[in-house]
């Protein structure tokens, strides 16, 4: 069916042909040929009438336009609000609105993964849905209170966690998952957010062309004169050392002062009191005079530091300057030299920052929790940061790439892989799809014992002279020959080349990634702080514990595995964004980048998966009571087994054979479009004689 852009049009009406000609196919199930050519030749079409997103099935593709569209206003909303998926063209509402009526009618759990390389559009795509939400269900005074808090939860989530880079001038620095709840009646009535580790070793250091977290010049462009004479701050980003690395401070695209207006109102509105929010800011500008600390102890920037988080001098003085080494049962203090003293107190300011943000986020999440217990089920909402690959990647683009490389993973195991093995199991019969599965990249780096994390882990634990290169034997050892894994020395003569000795490649399921090999880090310190945040952030830091700290990376990767726990409990729904150009240009289609993503996302794979199979499939009893006020056999009542009332309400509505498959438990429609067609077309008639409404109400 070619609705919505034409109005409706079918292939079989007049004019539709042009119709497909002239705006390309909705769906890619529906295209001709199932080439990368004829794909990318549809998408093209569509991006080119800024048509930016397309299904395949229920699955949706978008393309980063890279300009404003009129698409997201509240017509819009109004349009596709209730409306079958595929009666109006695609559009993220249609996704997000069909989520929510599936929830409704089956009173199930779901979650929305949003992926895509960093610039992709995920955040933007998450943030149109959680809008749409807000705007489009029902609701109460009391209830658009929540409502405003979880949307505003945005802005300061975003200026703590997101920062221009190379790739994104609004990229995320840490992964969000934002549980929206629903009561039985489909009111928004409170949220949960989990966050995955910030990439913390922005707050010291950027790379040529990047920014710190957006607070910091939101701070220092647009504090008050008053707040900024209280924080010892002077009006000029220059002056400080951690926001000057990327020589990008100000840029004319991103406005900090008005930013900053945003960010204020939004505290207030998730209920961040006064005395928090001047904690909050103190935080924020003891990091910055953290950053101006070099070799002198006593400098006003030290002065302030303390005052603000209301630490104890000497203490400071101590950790900053010396190491405690343990002997036998004596502590002895060491002398830093200044290397290490510098490492210090940037390992101390971004332990302080990253504390701040998981502050942040719990007291957003007190303020959007619901602590109604009557039963309530959720929309997940995935929004992390995109595969990435710089000129230098570090440890963060590590833990980023490996985190893309898990989503991945879970979309096969829930789409190619499941689907097929379900077939099997459905009795149906089926051809096997072809596909490449980057299990074996997610083992290489998280496999027990044996695979990256597991080496480093034991590499940062283990007393002794450990260095990076060490590490780097200790992989060389290991993975010697994994496919995947290529370093300076097991590399050919000609990938050589390209690789330094302290390098490692990973063959990740998006491209080729070269890591340079960094170590270990460890940091406490001050526990003592006066400062409300620091004092209840670092209180449950227990300097003296003896037991085996788990690294970071480790940490990241069991909270990974709880994700996948928590998503693999829902049912899915997928949006996969599309990066259009490399330089963020309005309207360019760079054909190979957008070909790569094609391939590396699989979308070819899921479009012939879904072709040959049955992108429908509904239980028994799920559909039965869904469609049965179709049929009289089956309505208001079908007494006998449900399987038997399905096939008799299908063989009413006219399904042909080969349109349909029933399983061992489920039935599966040859294709959802197809459906729709059969229903708006019953529809169609119930609404001529005046009973749509009822029958559609009865429906849902
Ligand atoms: V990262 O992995 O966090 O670095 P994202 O989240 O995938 O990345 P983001 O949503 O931040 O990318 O989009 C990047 C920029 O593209 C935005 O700042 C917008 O300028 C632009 N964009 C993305 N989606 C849209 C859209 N639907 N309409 C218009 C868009 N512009
Ligand atoms: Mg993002």
């Amino acid at each position: 069916i070619e609705a919505g852009e034409e109005g409706g049009r079918r292939p079989d009406m007049e004019g539709a042909l042009t119709a497909r000609d002239r705006v390309g196919i909705q769906d890619f199930v529906l295209l001709d040929e199932t080439t990368e050519a004829a794909f990318l030749s549809n998408l093209k079409k569509r991006f080119s009438k800024d048509l930016i997103y397309t299904y395949i099935g229920t699955l949706l593709v978008s393309v980063n336009p890279y300009k404003e569209l009129d698409i997201y206003n509240m017509k819009q909303m109004d349009l596709y609000m209730g409306v079958n998926f595929f009666e109006l063209p695609p559009h993220i509402y249609a996704l997000a609105d069909n989520a929510y009526h599936t929830m409704l009618t089956e009173f199930n759990n779901h979650f929305i993964l949003i992926s895509g390389e960093s610039g992709a559009g995920k955040t933007e795509a998450s943030k149109k849905i959680l809008q749409y939400y807000a705007v489009s269900c029902p609701s109460t005074t009391l209830l658009n209170t929540v409502r405003d808090k979880m949307l505003m939860s945005n802005p300061v989530l975003e200026a703590f966690g997101n920062a221009k880079t190379l790739k994104n001038y609004n990229s995320s620095r840490f992964g969000k998952y934002m549980d929206i709840q629903f009561d039985s009646q489909g009111d928004a009535v409170g949220g949960h957010i989990l966050n995955y580790m910030l990439e913390k070793s922005r707050v010291v250091h950027q790379n040529h062309g990047e920014r710190n977290f957006h607070i910091f010049y939101q701070l220092v462009e647009g504090g008050e004169e008053d707040l900024l004479h209280q924080l010892g701050l002077e009006r000029d980003c220059q002056q400080y050392n951690y926001l000057t690395q990327g020589e990008c401070a100000i840029v004319s695209s991103i406005n900090d002062r008005n930013d900053w207006k945003t960010v204020k109102n939004a505290l207030q509105i998730i209920n961040i009191d006064e005395i928090n929010t001047n904690h909050l800011f103190g935080t924020v500008a003891s990091v910055l005079h953290l950053g101006n600390v070099h070799q002198r102890i006593n400098s006003l920037n030290v002065i302030f530091f303390l005052q603000l988080l209301g630490v104890d001098a000497h203490r400071l003085q101590e950790g900053l300057t010396y190491r405690k080494i343990e002997a036998q049962k004596d502590q002895v203090l060491s002398p830093f030299t200044i290397d290490h003293a510098i490492y210090a107190r940037d390992a101390l300011a971004k332990a302080i920052y990253g504390q701040t943000f998981t502050w942040l986020v719990n007291r957003i999440n007190e303020s959007i929790e619901n602590k109604d217990s009557s039963r309530k089920t959720v929309i997940g909402l995935l929004d992390i940061y995109g595969f990435e690959v710089f000129y230098v990647n570090s440890f963060e683009q590590f833990c980023i790439n490996y985190c893309n490389e898990k989503l991945q993973q879970l979309f096969i195991q829930l789409t190619l892989k499941a689907e097929q093995e379900e077939y099997q199991a459905e009795d149906i019969e089926w051809e096997p799809v072809q596909f490449f599965n980057n299990k074996i990249i997610c083992d290489l780096v998280e496999e027990k014992h044996r695979g990256i994390i597991s080496i480093l882990d034991e590499e940062c634990l283990r007393p002794g002279d450990v260095t990076d290169l060490t590490f780097l034997e200790r992989l060389e050892e290991k993975m010697g020959n994994h496919p995947h894994f290529v370093t300076h020395k097991l590399a050919d003569k000609m990938t050589r080349k390209t690789l330094e000795r302290g390098d490692f490649r990973l063959l990740h399921y998006a491209g080729e990634v070269t890591y340079c090999v960094v170590g270990k880090r460890n940091h406490n310190l001050i526990c003592q702080s006066k400062n409300a945040i620091v004092r209840e952030c670092f209180s449950t830091m227990d300097p003296d514990s003896r037991r085996r700290p788990e690294t970071v990376v480790t940490q990241f990767k069991s909270s990974l595995l709880k994700l996948t726990e928590i998503l693999m409990a829902k049912e899915a729904w997928y949006i996969r964004c599309l990066k259009s150009n490399e330089s963020k240009q309005p309207g360019q289609f760079d054909e190979a980048l957008i070909r790569h993503q094609v391939k590396y996302l699989g979308l070819m794979e899921h479009l012939r998966v879904r072709r040959a199979g049955f992108a429908y499939r509904r239980k028994y009893e799920v559909f039965l009571k869904r469609y049965k006020p179709l049929c009289p056999a089956t309505w208001p009542h079908w007494r006998g087994v449900p399987a038997d009332g399905v096939e008799v309400l299908v063989q009413h509505l006219g399904y042909l054979p080969h349109e349909y498959k029933m399983g061992r438990m489920l039935l599966r429609n040859v294709n959802m479009n197809w459906v729709t067609t059969k229903l708006q077309a019953k529809y169609k008639g119930y609404k001529a004689k005046g009973e749509f409404k009822k029958q559609k109400e009865a429906a849902t």
